[in-house]
């Protein structure tokens, strides 16, 4: 190409960002998502029918939330609480948004009932005290093996001088499967993204490692969305177009060390009293993608225990059975394995090959649900969706495992384990976010 033609072409790039950075919108969303009333419906139902697999003997999935103090993890519970309660809640306390201290002192395992008098559902979320970044302030990092572990109840009051220990009153010995944590998810605040300390990110570090190190899926939750882009705050269906929310979250990868393909932006209920089917779908979006990590994490369970993999019921009336089971070819099924792929590269949870390996897994109450072979996932209650959120067109704007006990709990233990995610690797579908802005609206 001559002189002229790159400059030219120069010129031609050189005008498309200044389009781009005017509109500060994306012609596409990067991320494919539904707005409608009746995604909302088909996340609702799915979520509803979630149960982890009755060979893992594990009665519901604990998702444990992390993160700084003020960031949302509190109103994330209540969020999700609300959908399926139908109208907005607030069981969690939550604090004002300039709160300094964390309001949430104890570890709870909030579960989500399905409406006021219906089933509850397979999963807890469980709300923790936030992080702060001066030493011997806020939840202690170095405390986290024994909540992975499923040492410590519910209910637990921290104390950020750390006290937890096996001769705390409720501190589980031997804890099984289920005590334990499946999926691990560290909120962010996404105004805060850009200023993260050293301090807090090296707790973010060590945490990781600790998680990561067990096999235990990590994602991060990113919140408040509606305050870092006036646009998204307007509309919360064009956070996928969103240039800045986009580069936050490319930032947020780099900074905690996590693929960008584990990073949800979410907003979570603060003012409203009726509910809104964008929030919805996000937050909603967010829980299926904690789901279906956990289902992972079982899934590696299984195979390090040999266990060996139940076929799902093709004829199951469970619709997530049924979206985790794909046809091939000659008619027969397998199981969809999800997520622990990044652009195609598999990154096993070698933490719970460590941790299960060896002659103690058949001794473990794992090993019990072995006798179980009949997978069936019984669906929990009905949900009336029929006037829940508003329906709403998308506005488009025009320019724009028993589960070997490990030996100790122990942090030195941690320390030993090598971190197996690279922390410098942005993808997005294969392309860097950088490729992307090329979808530039016209
Ligand atoms: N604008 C906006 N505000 C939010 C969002 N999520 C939470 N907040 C506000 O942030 C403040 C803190 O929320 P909490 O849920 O208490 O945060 P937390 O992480 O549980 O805080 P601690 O328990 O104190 O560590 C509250 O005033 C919330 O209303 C969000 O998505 N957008
Ligand atoms: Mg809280």
């Amino acid at each position: 190409m001559g002189n002229g033609a790159a400059k030219r072409s120069g010129a031609a790039i050189n005008s498309k960002l200044a389009l781009l950075s005017s509109s500060g919108l994306l012609k596409l969303q990067w991320r494919p998502l539904e707005w409608d009333e009746q995604t909302r419906y088909q996340l609702i139902e799915a979520i509803k029918c979630y149960a982890p697999l009755s060979q893992i003997g594990v009665p519901c999935a604990r998702i444990l939330l992390l993160g700084h103090v003020n960031v949302g993890k509190s109103s994330y519970f209540n969020t999700v609480n609300s959908i399926f309660r139908n109208h907005v809640t607030g069981q969690a306390p939550v604090g004002s948004p300039r709160d300094q201290r964390s309001v949430t002192t104890k570890m709870r395992g909030y579960q989500v009932r399905n409406g006021r008098e219906g089933k509850i559902l397979n999963l807890k979320i469980v709300d923790t005290m936030g992080l702060e970044e001066e030493r011997k302030k806020g939840f202690d990092p170095s405390e986290l093996s024994y909540i992975l572990d499923g040492h410590v109840p519910d209910n637990h009051k921290f104390d950020p001088a750390g006290n937890i220990s096996a001769e705390m009153p409720g501190y589980l010995k031997a804890p099984r499967l289920e005590d334990k944590i499946h999926c691990c998810v560290f909120v962010l605040d996404a105004s805060e993204i850009h200023n993260l300390k050293d301090n807090l990110s090296q707790k973010f570090s060590d945490m990781r490692l600790k998680i990561t190190g067990r096999g235990i899926p990590l994602l991060v939750l990113v919140t408040k969305i509606d305050r870092v882009c006036n646009q998204v705050g307007a509309d919360l269906s064009l956070v996928y177009r969103s240039i800045i929310i986009q580069n936050l979250i490319a930032e947020a990868s780099l900074k905690i060390g996590v693929p960008v393909s584990h990073i949800l932006p979410i907003k979570n209920y603060t003012h409203e009293i009726e509910l809104d089917t964008y929030v919805d779908v996000l937050a909603l979006s967010a829980l299926q993608q904690m789901l279906r990590f956990t289902d992972n994490y079982f899934d590696e369970c299984i195979v390090q225990t040999k266990l060996g993999y139940v076929q799902p019921d093709t004829s199951s009336n469970d619709l997530w059975t049924r979206q985790a089971t794909l046809r091939t070819a000659n008619g027969g099924s397998h199981q969809a394995k999800q997520a622990w792929t990044v652009s195609g590269s598999v990154a096993t949870p070698n933490g719970v090959l460590g941790r299960l390996g060896g002659p103690s897994v058949q001794s473990t109450p794992l090993g019990r649900s072995i006798f179980n072979q009949n997978n069936v996932v019984t669906p929990i209650g009905t949900m009336a969706t029929g006037d829940v959120g508003k329906k709403r067109e998308p506005q488009i704007l025009e320019e724009s495992v028993e589960d070997v006990q490990k030996d100790e709990p122990s942090p030195q233990v941690d320390k030993k384990i090598e971190d197996p995610i690279s922390p410098l690797k942005i993808e997005m579908n294969g392309e860097s976010p950088n490729q992307m802005t090329v979808q530039v609206a016209a």
